[in-house]
């Protein structure tokens, strides 16, 4: 006869994952001991898995491993790094699902939209692979008969890569893709709201074949790992995407040490809605952009600028829509949107909400936490919308990262392009017109890093540059070939074949 033994609780409850630091291919924990949480932003009773809180001896050590990796990896052809890198992409396509559903339990974005996030990885492993048989720099005739000029790209060495929670997977391959397939090794810090979806990213790294040492992975606070790797003499190129007041600090720290650095910071993002607009068309693209990922997006939308002679229309669709969208966990195919990060960013989100009231805008929508019992659990928040907010109002200025809105009305054209243009920030905007005429003026006359005709301000693809004017960066760019800049130098060689001395600008006929 055989016996059931009925497992006990413990044995019932799924093991917490444990994560340490990756290092020279080996997963260990920090050199202190020291853990933290992470917890599911939609239900804080759930720990998601516990990582390494490290500091600057594991970055140390993380980049003692990413220099002994780099000779090998940076002689390593090109296009066989690239094949390492297909097979990465193919291991992402592979566990797409379960990365993504990952992702929702740890950052709260709602299912679609985490699919989206892999994908966008995926999509730069791709483009970065074939990088790897381009790479292309200028072969060019010299001044000089018999003489032969061409520029190569070469790595940088060492790349410190720090990456935001809201694209927990998008942004940290936006970044090393490029910085592997360029020959450089990496010390990877992610947020620390997201160290899971960052390790799942990592063990796929290492099973797709990237040697020891070539990605090294450190998890903790910005303050002890961040900065550590910022101030690290041995770590010569870092890109960085966050807050502004963190980028403006890595900036000063990274300029003493004359470090290339960059930088992906705020948006104060605008949709124009001209008079002649489809105003169906433009409701679809200023919900999708302002409450999409909860608003926390540098690519939100967080003001509408809008002709005053369809304001009030607008407005009454925009708040149709508005009030339809279902708050939850974003792994309930019901939800539109899931919750805020943390319990900082919902205080954020609060303490604007108040300044708009104090500043006389008209709350027309949201305007504070949901009521729902099941909703409490979480860091949730109403998507709001206020009206009547005025250009230089903290509203209209600000970055909140949070599902807010503000509406400006304006007479025309030219006072929208001036409204839209006027923020510190410069990352994305969007005209909704059906006059090719204006939207012409609006590619022209936007002064920011992406310009939207007829859609919203989200949803840039991966071969093109990504990256924002003013504030928002300090001039690089992301994705495409561009962001190939961030991780080489250039070096330009001359071959003179002509068996005598010929002195270059001299010599020429
Ligand atoms: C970000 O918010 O930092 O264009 C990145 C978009 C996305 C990327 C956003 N493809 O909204």
């Amino acid at each position: 006869m055989t016996q059931t033994i009925e497992p006990t609780a413990t044995e019932r409850a799924p093991a917490t994952p444990q994560y340490g630091n990756f290092i020279g291919g080996e997963w260990r924990p920090a050199e202190s001991g020291r853990t933290f949480e992470s917890r599911n932003p939609a239900d804080t009773r759930e720990v998601i898995g516990t990582f390494a809180a490290s500091d600057a001896a594991d970055v140390a050590a993380a980049v003692r491993a990413a220099e002994e990796a780099l000779p090998r990896w940076r002689r390593t052809p090109a296009p066989k790094r690239g094949e390492i890198m297909y097979d990465f992409a193919a291991l992402m396509r592979q566990h797409k699902e379960r990365l993504a559903r990952q992702m929702t339990r740890e950052m709260g974005k709602v299912l679609a939209e985490a699919r989206g996030d892999v994908q966008e990885g995926i999509d730069i492993a791709y483009l970065m692979a074939g990088e790897g048989r381009r790479l292309f720099g200028d072969t060019t005739p010299s001044e000089l008969p018999d003489k032969w000029a061409m520029s190569v790209r070469e790595p940088i060495g060492v790349a410190g890569i720090i990456t935001p929670w809201n694209f927990p997977m998008a942004i940290p391959c936006w970044k090393m893709m490029p910085a592997l397939i360029s020959g450089n090794t990496v010390v990877f810090k992610p947020a620390s709201d997201t160290p899971h979806c960052a390790a799942l990213l990592v063990e796929l790294i290492a099973e797709a074949g990237f040697p020891p040492g070539t990605v090294n992975f450190v998890t903790g606070s910005g303050q002890d790992v961040g900065m550590a790797i910022v101030d690290s003499p041995d770590v010569n190129v870092i890109s960085f995407t966050g807050n502004t007041e963190t980028g403006r600090e890595i900036a000063i720290r990274a300029g003493r040490r004359l470090k290339r650095l960059s930088l992906e910071l705020g948006g104060k993002n605008a949709i124009a809605v001209m008079a002649d607009a489809d105003l169906d068309l433009a409701v679809d693209g200023i919900v999708w952009s302002a409450f999409g990922t909860t608003g926390q997006r540098c690519t939100a939308c967080s003001r509408v600028v809008v002709a005053e002679s369809v304001a009030d229309e607008l407005l009454v669709k925009l708040l149709n829509r508005t009030t339809t969208l279902r708050l939850g966990s974003g792994l309930e195919p019901t939800t539109d949107i899931g919750p805020l990060i943390n319990s900082g960013a919902v205080a954020k989100v609060r303490e604007y909400v108040d300044i708009g009231r104090d500043d006389g805008a008209r709350l027309v929508a949201g305007g504070g936490r949901p009521q729902l019992p099941e909703l409490q659990v979480g860091h949730f928040y109403e998507p709001t919308i206020f009206d009547g907010v005025r250009p230089m109002d903290r509203l209209g200025q600000d970055e909140i990262f949070g599902p807010v809105l503000s509406v400006i009305r304006v007479a025309d054209y030219d006072e929208a392009a001036m409204v839209v243009n006027t923020t510190r920030y410069g990352l994305s905007s969007s005209i909704y017109t059906r006059d090719t005429n204006t939207a012409f003026r609006a590619m022209r006359d936007f002064s920011t890093g992406i310009v939207y005709i007829n859609a919203g301000t989200i949803g840039a693809e991966t071969h093109l540059p990504f990256g924002g004017t003013r504030q928002t960066g300090n001039g690089h760019r992301e994705a495409g070939h561009a962001a190939l800049d961030t991780f080489t130098e250039w070096k330009s060689i001359y071959v003179d074949y002509s068996g005598h001395l010929q002195r270059g600008q001299i010599d020429k006929q």
